[in-house]
This record gives C-alpha cells, sequence and structure tokens, in this order.
C-alpha cells in the first residue's frame, strides 16, 4: 500500500458576513486551515479545519510527521496529543466561554480538531488510492442525501469599513428580517428546518422571532440557540413560551447541571454542541438526563469515526444525535455529509454556515436540493481543491494580522465598550 509523500498545511482567511451571536459579530475574514495529504502515488486528500494559531501551529508541526507513514487513521489521535505536548497552546481555558460558543476550550479539543482534519484528509486519499468514495471506508452509506437546517442569523446588512465584504443578504434584526432571510433560505436552498441563532437580543424579542417562523413556515422544524446566554429561570420562561413551537431548545444556558435542572422542568428536549462537547462530558451529561439532542461536531469531536462512536454511545442511551457547525467551506461540508450519510436513526437535519460563505476551495461548491446535500459515490470525498482560490485565499491570509475568530474585537470596531457578556447574560 502507498505510504504519504508529503503534507501541506495552508492557511486561509475566508469572507464572512456580519452575523451576530452572543460574543458579538462575524469578523469580515475568518481563518481556517487546509490540510492536503499526498501520496507517493500522487493522489491528494483534503481536509479542512479551525485556523486560529493554536490550531494551526499544531497542523504545520505535525504535517511532516505524516510523510513517509501509511494511510491509517488508527493511532493518528495520540500521536497529534503528543505533537501538541511538545508545541504548547496558548490559549487554554476550561470554561464553557472559552471556545467561542463551541464549549471548553482543552488541549484535549485542540488535537482532537487538528487531528480529525489529517483524518478526513487520509480517508480522502485512501478513497482515491482504492476508488472508494469515503462513506464506504466509513462502513457504507445509510442514506443517498442529508439534510441540512436553514440557520439564520440576526445580522447587519454590512461591515463596518465601506471595503469590506458584503454578500447583499441585507439586515435581519426583527422578526419580520428573520422570517425575510428564512425565506430566502428555503427558496435559494430547500431548507425546510430553521434554526434560529439566538443570545443577540432580549429573550422576549426572540421569543416573537422564533413564533414568526413558525407561523411563516407552520408544521416545520423550528429551533432557537441562544448559545447559553440565559439563566435557568429564564430558559424555563422561554420553554414555556415556546413549548409546541420548537423542535428542540439548543444550549438554552450554561453547564450541565443548569441544562439538566431545565431538562427536567419542561417538555421541549434540549440539544447541545457546548455541555457536551467530548467523550469525557458524556457520562454526567447523560446520567443526569441533561440533553436530549448531543450535535455533533466531526472537527472537535475528533473527526469521522468519533463522530460514529458518538452516534452509537447516543443511540445507547437514547439521545438524539444531529451536527453542529461552525463557519467552514466545502472539505468540512463534505466530510460532514459522508460521516452523516453512514449514522443511522439521524432524524434532525445537520446544521451548515455553508450558504453564508460566498468563496471556497474546491472546484465545484456543493448545492443543496430540497435542503439536502447528496453523498457522492465518487472516490474520496468526491471534492477537488481549487488552487487559485487557495492561493488567493492564503495571500490574504499573509496580507492581514487577523490570526483568530474573535467576534467580540469585531463587535468594538462599532461598540467600543462591547465586551463578550458573562454566562448568564439574561
Ligand atoms: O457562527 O456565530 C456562530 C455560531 O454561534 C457558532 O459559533 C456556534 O458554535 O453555530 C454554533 C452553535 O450552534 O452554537
Ligand atoms: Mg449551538
Amino acid at each position: 500500500m502507498t505510504r504519504i509523500a508529503e503534507v501541506r498545511v495552508t492557511p486561509i482567511l475566508i469572507s464572512d458576513p456580519p452575523l451576530l451571536n452572543l460574543q458579538g459579530v462575524h469578523q469580515p475574514y475568518t481563518p481556517r486551515t487546509i490540510v492536503e495529504v499526498v501520496t507517493e502515488n500522487g493522489a491528494v486528500g483534503l481536509g479542512e479545519t479551525y485556523g486560529d494559531t493554536d490550531y494551526l501551529r499544531l497542523a504545520e508541526a505535525f504535517g511532516p510527521r505524516l510523510a513517509g507513514a501509511g494511510l491509517t487513521v488508527n493511532g493518528l489521535l495520540p500521536a497529534v496529543t503528543e505533537c501538541l505536548a511538545e508545541v504548547g497552546a496558548e490559549r487554554v481555558d476550561n470554561t464553557v466561554q472559552a471556545e467561542g460558543l463551541r464549549g471548553s476550550r482543552t488541549m484535549a479539543k485542540i488535537a482532537s480538531s487538528v487531528s480529525s482534519a489529517f483524518e478526513v484528509a487520509i480517508y480522502d486519499a485512501l478513497g482515491h488510492e482504492l476508488g472508494a468514495p469515503v462513506h464506504a471506508l466509513l462502513g457504507g452509506k445509510v442514506r443517498d442525501a442529508v439534510e441540512y437546517s436553514a440557520y439564520l442569523f440576526y445580522r447587519w446588512a454590512e461591515h463596518p469599513e465601506p471595503d469590506e465584504p458584503n454578500d447583499g443578504w441585507g439586515a435581519a434584526l426583527d422578526p419580520e428580517g428573520v422570517v425575510a432571510q428564512a425565506k430566502r433560505m428555503a427558496s435559494d436552498y430547500g431548507f425546510s428546518s430553521f434554526k434560529l441563532k439566538g443570545g443577540v437580543f432580549e429573550p422576549a424579542r426572540e421569543i416573537a422571532a422564533t413564533r414568526a417562523l413558525a407561523e411563516a413556515f407552520p408544521g416545520q422544524p423550528v429551533r432557537l440557540d441562544p448559545n447559553g446566554a440565559w439563566s435557568v429561570a429564564t430558559s424555563l420562561e422561554v420553554a414555556a413560551a415556546l413549548e409546541g413551537v420548537l423542535e428542540y431548545l439548543e444550549d438554552p444556558t450554561t453547564g450541565t447541571a443548569n441544562m439538566a435542572e431545565v431538562a427536567r422542568k419542561t417538555s421541549l428536549p434540549l440539544a447541545t454542541n457546548m455541555c457536551v462537547t467530548a467523550f469525557d462530558e458524556v457520562p454526567e451529561a447523560f446520567g443526569s438526563r441533561a440533553v436530549q439532542v448531543v450535535l455533533s461536531d466531526h472537527h472537535y469531536w475528533g473527526g469521522l469515526r468519533a463522530t460514529q462512536d458518538l452516534a452509537a454511545v447516543c443511540r445507547t442511551f437514547g439521545v438524539g444525535i444531529s451536527m453542529h457547525s461552525n463557519t467552514h467551506l466545502g472539505i468540512s461540508l463534505a466530510a460532514m455529509t459522508h460521516v452523516a450519510a453512514t449514522i443511522p436513526g439521524l432524524r434532525y437535519a445537520c446544521d451548515t454556515h455553508r450558504p453564508w460563505q460566498t468563496e471556497d476551495v474546491i472546484t465545484q461548491p456543493h448545492t443543496f436540493s430540497g435542503g439536502k446535500v447528496a453523498v457522492s459515490d465518487t472516490p474520496g470525498l468526491g471534492i477537488e481543491l481549487d488552487r487559485e482560490v487557495l492561493a488567493k485565499l492564503h495571500d490574504r491570509w499573509l496580507g492581514s494580522d487577523v490570526r483568530r475568530r474573535d467576534d467580540a474585537a469585531a463587535m468594538r470596531r462599532v461598540q467600543p465598550d462591547f465586551t463578550a457578556p458573562m454566562f448568564p447574560r439574561w
């Protein structure tokens, strides 16, 4: 079997619209790391992960260590973890606020997020070598298309500076704006599940927007995710107001104990991508019945096989599974689609930020039909790197000093006294 000849790690900056959340607003440009694993036969496997300095530095340090290795994913995470112990990380923090709305930022999570990019790239390369799609390497698809939800955001029309990217979607700051955004998402992409990112305005305003969505799309699933912004009491008030309206309430409050208390007192299922973000957080959360749906993210759970493992654990405990998303490009969407295609009992449409990205590093960006992405049966992930775009986005990275996602700093350009609120905000 062929071996790995070379690994390339390329930092890029991708444009991002001014989407609002609890911690501020998305920056005009956000970093991602693109990984290429090249085999001795010249097959290229692609991976994508976060681009913040700690992730990039680790990916750059680890990549060359794969030269000469086989196309195997066993042992990858321990090797990346060992490399991280050598290179270190600057921003490690066990509080749930630390990772910009993705739960805590631990050494283990930095390692698994970086390992996942190499794992995906190795699967892609292996698929090219064997002439098999990644889903087949993961055991085979159980569906031909994966359903995604419309990920709705309160947002400004534009970033503050005139020369910054403008995607033309316009502002959405009230129920009418949110419904108009949802209608465009439904007509352009065919989505029929809707998730509103909350935690931006006081709960009553977000309840009104959620109700407006439910009225505009009768019978279609609607979710609300304030990223843990509310106290237990506020969560229960919102839950009472939206019982019968929401499919699930996502991370109303912060911490497993608080989520468990809310879960005990509402009939709404609670979903999370904040209080259960790693395997060692599962026993407490499942034991206390704090969550009814885990939103997996193959980046920070450690890759595609880890996502399948998580799905098996969730199945065992009767907990639902779906997928979380952060700003990402087509390599990650391909990886999400392949792994989601292999998971039995995926009852909820997965999240994706992809419609918000106006650029991609793959030659044929995915299309959504009826809110779904077709599962590719061509070898590997079924995508090809657009080297011209990669070079352009890398040049942008070289010419900029943006080295991490910092929504609070982006918000301070407009509100100089803004600080990301401590939990709970309301
Ligand atoms: O992109 O603003 C955002 C989201 O808030 C993201 O950072 C979250 O991690 O999408 C995420 C979520 O579901 O919490
Ligand atoms: Mg969430």
